[in-house]
């Protein structure tokens, strides 16, 4: 990896029908981490994005919202562009294949394909799907009509077209998947290609006359009702953005190290684009790298079904580090994922909570006990040189795994030396030992601590910049390439510092979304709530958290019919009542309600319930669900269905 200084590094261009899910962040965001990275070790690096504008679908789309295709686009490319840039995507170029220089590019590319005689003219008919811009022979159609790809019916089309010599390709094609055993990765996916032109390339139609959104074939070959098939143009984006064909002041960065790409688009860019490449003389990418597909809740995300995943609001609802962490670490590259708020949680819970906020968490607390927040690392080696040596040799190991796409093990392993670090924690009993009087050996054990954490943060920071950021700033020092220099590549440890007491960095997450809610029965003095999650409720209430509907849906809230009511004994804020919800057995509720309202009051009556609570203890007794109530200066009030409503029904 090392040997090479340039390095480029692509994401698919993103179609402007649509705003940016789940998907496409994914792509994005494992592009900006490798660059990252890239970035930080030292290296030349050119990231690329971008949307990819023409095309039959896109006039459609324009069309149907009463909009000029330039319009349309513009908005849509904009949506994509906001989204990076809050997301502080660090791309160098932003590329639209409305650019004008890339319709220079690309038409310069097709001259050159054709002077090399790649390109002739002929009569195309075949079934063609606008929603996939592909033509497929009768023999992949379902049902001799329908997309094999997307299930839309397809259309006759019968025009006179360019022709690209797909075919003449094939063995050059052959003899590249075989002599590059990583130039498709995962490699699984490698061989599903070679079996794909093993089976024979047709030519390839790649011009079309029945729509005119699109870049115009050359003015020297004089035949204006052509336009350039998408894919074709969307391709050469790869080396327009580098200037290709116009000022090519950036075309060193080429060949791209990494294409990264969605499994859904591998045939384009396995097949097609080597032999564009090809045929205008120029070197092949080194990796294209195919991911998986994300689902929802185990099921495909379609907009008919309103279950899309919007990033933006999952960044918004859990933080984008966080999120960012999450896409990363929970599906093995090229392998399908699946989006749950649940799996989201507990991996910001467990992995970010547990074993690297608290971490942090102790060391300042021991060093600020003992130390005044001194740290000194002097005597680390003394100690605990077996640490130190196991935490190297995982270091060691991450690299290679970032660039062969093996993201999820590479923060998988990433995570040993927190693991390290914890354990030594519970070993050595740093406690124990200060009472002993062994304070050099506490202070050492601390040393390595924020060495560890050190170290840990900078690898992770290609992931969670935001967050490693904020490590750095309370252990004093900054990620950068001489730092990583010393950190990672030198072995070293950190100078001597105080340490900054910052706030916990990961909150617990069930806690900080039912904050806002259980208000009601946390104003009582049984389960205070801590400064930090305080300031997060403040933060929800203040109304900066916006969520989508179907984060509305998924609380669940019912009418209830209160069966039984009585005092929590020795409270003075709780009443235990027992709610039929229609369910075989009424739900046990303590409610912090008795400052306005009896036991008396709430028997018989109908109350609003959210009824898919995890359950609570309270005062020792469980709780499993919550009133809804509303509160102001002058005191607190039930909401209640206006008319009687059966036991269990929903609302919403
Ligand atoms: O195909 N899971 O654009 P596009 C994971 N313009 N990734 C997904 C996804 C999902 N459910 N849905 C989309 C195009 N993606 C062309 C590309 S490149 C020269 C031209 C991601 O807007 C994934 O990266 O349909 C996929 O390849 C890309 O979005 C397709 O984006």
């Amino acid at each position: 990896m090392s040997c090479h200084k340039n390095v480029y590094i692509t994401t698919p261009i993103y179609y402007v029908n649509d705003i940016a899910h789940i998907g496409h962040a994914y792509t994005t965001i494992i592009a900006d981490t490798i660059a990252r990275y890239s970035r930080m070790s030292g290296l030349d690096t050119f990231f690329l994005t971008g949307t990819d504008e023409h095309g039959q679908k896109i006039e459609e789309s324009a069309k149907a919202r009463g909009k000029s295709s330039q319009a349309y686009a513009d908005e849509i490319s904009a949506t994509f562009r906001n989204l990076w840039d809050d997301f502080h995507i660090t791309y160098d170029k932003f590329i639209r294949t409305t650019d004008e220089d890339h319709k220079k590019g690309v038409q310069k590319a097709f001259n050159t394909m054709y002077e090399n005689g790649d390109i002739y003219k002929d009569v195309y008919k075949g079934h063609y799907c606008i929603s996939c811009e592909t033509f497929f022979p009768k023999s992949q159609l379902v049902d001799d009509e329908f997309c094999p790809e997307c299930g839309k019916s397809t259309v006759i089309v019968e025009e006179e077209s360019y022709f690209f010599k797909l075919s003449k390709y094939q063995d050059k094609l052959l003899e590249w998947y075989n002599n590059n055993p990583e130039c498709i990765l995962p490699k699984s996916k490698r061989n599903e290609v070679i079996r794909f032109v093993e089976g024979g390339l047709e030519d390839l139609s790649i011009t079309r006359t029945s729509f005119d959104w699109g870049v115009k074939l050359p003015e020297n070959l004089n035949d204006p009702k052509h336009v350039m098939y998408v894919w074709l143009d969307a391709l050469m984006n790869y080396v327009t953005a580098l200037g290709y064909g116009t000022d090519e002041k950036n075309m060193h960065y080429w060949p791209a190290r990494v294409h990264l790409i969605g499994k859904d688009i591998l045939r384009f860019h396995a097949i097609y684009w080597p032999a564009f490449l090809m045929s205008l003389g120029l070197p092949l990418p080194k990796h294209i790298a195919a991911h998986g597909w994300w689902t929802r809740d185990g099921e495909k995300m379609s907009k008919s079904k309103g279950n899309v995943v919007n990033p933006r609001e999952v960044a918004d609802a859990y933080g984008l580090d966080n999120f960012r962490y999450f896409l990363l670490r929970e599906v093995p590259f090229g392998g399908d994922g699946d989006f749950s708020q649940k799996a989201l949680i507990d991996r910001i819970n467990s992995d970010l909570g547990n074993d690297l906020g608290n971490l942090l968490n102790r060391l300042i607390g021991m060093s600020d006990k003992y130390f005044e927040g001194k740290i000194d690392s002097t005597h680390v080696a003394k100690y605990y040189q077996t640490e130190l040596n196991e935490v190297e040799s995982y270091l060691d190991r991450l690299e290679p795994l970032l660039f062969e796409m093996q993201i999820h093990r590479y923060l998988e392993e990433l995570w040993r030396p927190l693991a390290v670090a914890n354990k030594s924690i519970d070993k050595y009993q740093p406690w124990t030992l200060i009472k002993e009087g062994k304070e050099e050996e506490v202070m050492a054990l601390n040393g390595l601590i924020a060495g560890i954490l050190a170290k840990v943060a900078t690898m992770l920071y290609p992931v969670m910049p935001e967050i490693c950021t904020k490590i750095a700033e309370a252990l004093h020092f900054e990620i950068n390439t001489e730092n990583w220099q010393k950190l990672i590549k030198d072995k070293k440890l950190l100078e001597t510092f105080t340490i900054e007491k910052i706030p916990p960095l990961f909150p617990r997450i069930e806690e900080l979304l039912l904050a806002q809610p259980q208000t009601v029965v946390q104003k009582t003095e049984e389960k205070p709530v801590k400064k930090e999650e305080k300031k997060n409720v403040e933060k929800k209430e203040e109304g900066i958290a916006l969520i989508g509907i179907d984060q509305f849906f998924q609380t669940s809230l019912k009418v209830g019919t209160v069966v039984a009511a009585e005092e929590v004994p020795k409270s003075a804020k709780l009443l235990l009542l027992q709610v039929d919800l229609g369910e075989e057995h009424p739900r046990q509720i303590v409610a912090g309600i008795k400052e306005w309202y009896s036991a008396q009051d709430m028997l018989g009556t109908q109350v609003c319930v959210v009824a898919n609570l995890k359950p609570a203890k309270l005062m020792g007794y469980t709780s499993e669900g919550m009133l809804l109530a509303a509160k102001d200066e002058n005191g607190l009030c039930m909401i209640r269905p206006e008319k009687p409503k059966k036991s269990g029904t929903s609302i919403g």
